[in-house]
């Protein structure tokens, strides 16, 4: 049986570029029930019940909350589907985005 060669990669692999990245942001008000921030995280951010509720909580606490970045698209897809969540039963609630960087 022949040895085996192994021979040194020498290829370089070209990076490919990454789209940019944004925040979307969950905004504390005073009306909007607890429990419809919890439910909007979940059915719009697939939260699970824990997650939403720490992220509901951080932003009633400190008024704002960073809750997941995606492309810009999606990201202000679901920052808007959200917010008009909340505007249906007329609630203040409020999803904002912005670029991650
Ligand atoms: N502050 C609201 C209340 O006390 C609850 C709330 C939490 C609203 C987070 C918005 O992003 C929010 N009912």
């Amino acid at each position: 049986m022949p040895d085996t060669v192994v021979k040194p990669r020498t290829k370089t692999r070209p990076k490919t570029a990454r789209p940019p990245l944004y925040k979307v942001i969950l905004l504390n008000d005073d009306f909007t029930p607890r429990e419809f921030v919890v439910q909007v995280l979940k059915a719009v951010f697939r939260m699970n019940a824990e997650h939403a509720n720490h992220v509901m909580l951080t932003a009633h606490q400190k008024g704002a909350c960073v809750i997941a970045v995606y492309t810009r698209d999606v990201a202000e897809t679901k920052a808007k589907e959200a917010t008009e969540l909340g505007k249906e039963k007329g609630y203040p609630l409020f999803f904002t985005t912005e670029p991650e960087n």
